[in-house]
């Protein structure tokens, strides 16, 4: 037995001095140095008992220390649970103790803040720094270069990824090796990347865009990646020349065309740019091929599924659409268990070998996200036009994207309901210039109270990530329902939608 995902995207490079990581300061670390680094984490890793199957919880800042940390994961079979840099130490405590993290790996600066939620979980931390410090890093340092491959099979789990959800708690995505292998392999065959290809990566490494789309399929194809530290439009600029390809959120693509020197000249040597998390406007789309020459290409995907859809290479890339199931992968619109025609809206379903194996210790959540014929229920409403296009038309889940990150309602709504004078609350997205959606709370004041909303940003800036976080307040008498009681956001959505134009 061997250990696929290690050998297909890491295994294949041994040994070879072709370039992996272009860092910010000029430095490029190979596919060799790369594999030697993810060997002392693996060694360090399991001297310290951490076994395969035990998932590792990490919140790092992004660097190559913290990328090849993945790969020693991979190589040792112990799974890789990364988390948001933004979240609080009271999100962090959930997802800890939720997954059973057997080490809670975080930046240097952070230690003292988490290691009380950590050790409230009774489990260790230990810390890795952007410039080789920590104590991490200090024992990978110190570990020998070479660790033999765990061997593993397609239904072991890679990665734990927590995705929110409706009901406000969050649910940790079990992906498998054959989960992301197989995922990477279709990418691989529809967006043709190769050897020769420099992605620049600027997105966060702790989701599925950064972590597996972006890095596993230049893995995959043996190509390197420019390695930002975050999307700066000023270091894009500066790398984009360098770049054969790109992959971003909106927002990414959006700010670069407020920019004036992103010009036609620029790009002019680019392959191709992709763009997902979050719906491209078809506006965007059409600017972008005007000042570039460039069509987008734009993809589907979730956290659970990795990618589902994507445009064509060759071929019509429709702006306002997703395009096609990706090779393996199959793709259907239903109204409960119908599935329905051409034209017709319903719910989006997704069945290949990329639909993860449920969420972590919840199987009552899988079976409720799961038909009994293997088809996974994404919430998101679609349609598929007469040539097959997929069309994203709507979301039948509460969920706002804000810059590619996610928020659910709910966990919003619970922390403000519980706040001094507050009787309810209702969230909703608005749209916003720069991050497509962004966060509205409406506020019900309790019977002769006044809410103090100083107290209540404050209350909600200590629990909750800043990207959760309410960008507008509103305070009304009373929310409006429908007659079965249920708050109908529909009509606060377009009460707010200005709040945040021009
Ligand atoms: C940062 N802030 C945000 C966001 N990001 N607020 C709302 N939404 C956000 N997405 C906060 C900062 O904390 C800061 O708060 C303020 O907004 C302004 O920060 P700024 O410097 O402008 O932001 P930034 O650091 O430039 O980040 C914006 C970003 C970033 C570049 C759009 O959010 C980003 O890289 N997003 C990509 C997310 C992503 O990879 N999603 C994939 C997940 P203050 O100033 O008040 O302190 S989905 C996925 O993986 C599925 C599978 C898929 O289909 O891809
Ligand atoms: P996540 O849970 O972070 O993986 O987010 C997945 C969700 O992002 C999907 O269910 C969609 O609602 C949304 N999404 C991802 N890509 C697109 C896209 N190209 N267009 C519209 N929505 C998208």
């Amino acid at each position: 037995m061997t250990n696929p995902l290690y050998e297909a995207l890491l295994g294949q490079h041994e040994g070879k001095d072709t370039a992996f990581l272009h860092l910010p300061g000029g430095a490029t670390l190979t596919h060799a140095d790369f594999i030697a680094r993810a060997d002392r984490f693996a060694n360090a890793l399991t001297a310290r008992g951490i076994a395969p199957g035990d998932r590792l919880a990490v919140q790092l800042t992004k660097s190559a220390d913290a990328l090849a940390l993945y790969a020693g994961c991979i190589k040792a079979g112990i799974v890789f649970l990364p988390l948001n840099t933004a979240y609080t130490a009271s999100e962090l405590d959930y997802f800890i103790s939720n997954s059973g993290a057997a080490l809670f790996v975080c930046d240097p600066a952070s230690e003292a803040a988490l290691t009380p939620a950590a050790a409230a979980q009774g489990i260790s931390v230990m810390t890795l720094g952007t410039a080789g410090e920590g104590s991490l890093a200090a024992a990978a340092d110190a570990a020998g270069p070479r660790f033999a491959p765990v061997p593993r099979g397609p239904d072991d789990l890679a990665a734990l990824l927590y995705t929110s959800g409706t009901t406000g708690r969050s649910k940790g995505a079990m992906l498998t090796q054959e989960n992301l292998l197989s995922n990477a392999r279709a990418l691989l065959d529809c967006w043709r990347f190769t050897a020769d290809d420099v992605l620049l990566h600027a997105l966060p490494i702790f989701h599925a865009h950064g972590l597996f789309v972006a890095t596993n399929l230049t893995l995959l194809a043996g190509g390197a990646m420019i390695f930002l530290p975050k999307f700066d439009v000023e270091a894009v600029l500066a790398e984009l020349p360098k770049a054969t390809s790109m992959m971003g959120v909106p927002t990414f693509y959006t700010r670069l065309l407020d920019e004036p020197r992103f010009t036609r000249d620029l790009v002019r040597h680019m392959r191709l740019f992709i763009s997902g998390s979050a719906p491209l406007l078809a506006e965007t789309h059409a600017r972008f091929e005007e000042r570039t020459g460039h069509r987008i290409l734009e993809r589907y995907g979730m956290t659970e599924t990795s990618m589902n859809t994507s445009n064509p290479y060759e071929g019509a890339r429709r702006a306002g659409t997703v395009g096609f199931p990706l090779p393996g992968v199959e793709i259907r619109v239903a109204d409960g268990e119908k599935a329905l025609p051409a034209g017709e809206i319903g719910t989006v379903e997704v069945r290949g070998p990329n639909v993860f194996k449920g969420y972590w210790q919840m199987p009552e959540k899988t079976a409720e996200e799961m038909r009994a014929d293997g088809f996974f229920i994404t919430g998101d409403l679609g349609l598929i036009d007469e040539d097959g296009y997929l069309h994203i038309v709507g979301r039948g889940k509460d969920l706002v994207i804000s810059g590619g990150y996610n928020i659910y309602p709910k966990e919003v709504e619970l922390l403000l309901d519980e706040q001094p004078g507050v009787l309810e609350s209702a969230v909703i997205g608005a749209p916003h210039p720069d991050f497509g959606e962004s966060v509205v709370a409406i506020l019900v004041p309790e019977a002769g109270a006044a809410i103090d909303l100083d107290a209540v940003r404050a209350a909600v800036g200590e629990k909750l990530a800043r990207f959760k976080q309410p960008r507008h307040y509103a305070v009304i008498d009373a929310l409006p329902r429908n007659t079965m009681g249920k708050v109908q956001k529909n009509i606060l959505r377009e009460r707010y939608k200005h709040v945040f134009a021009g």
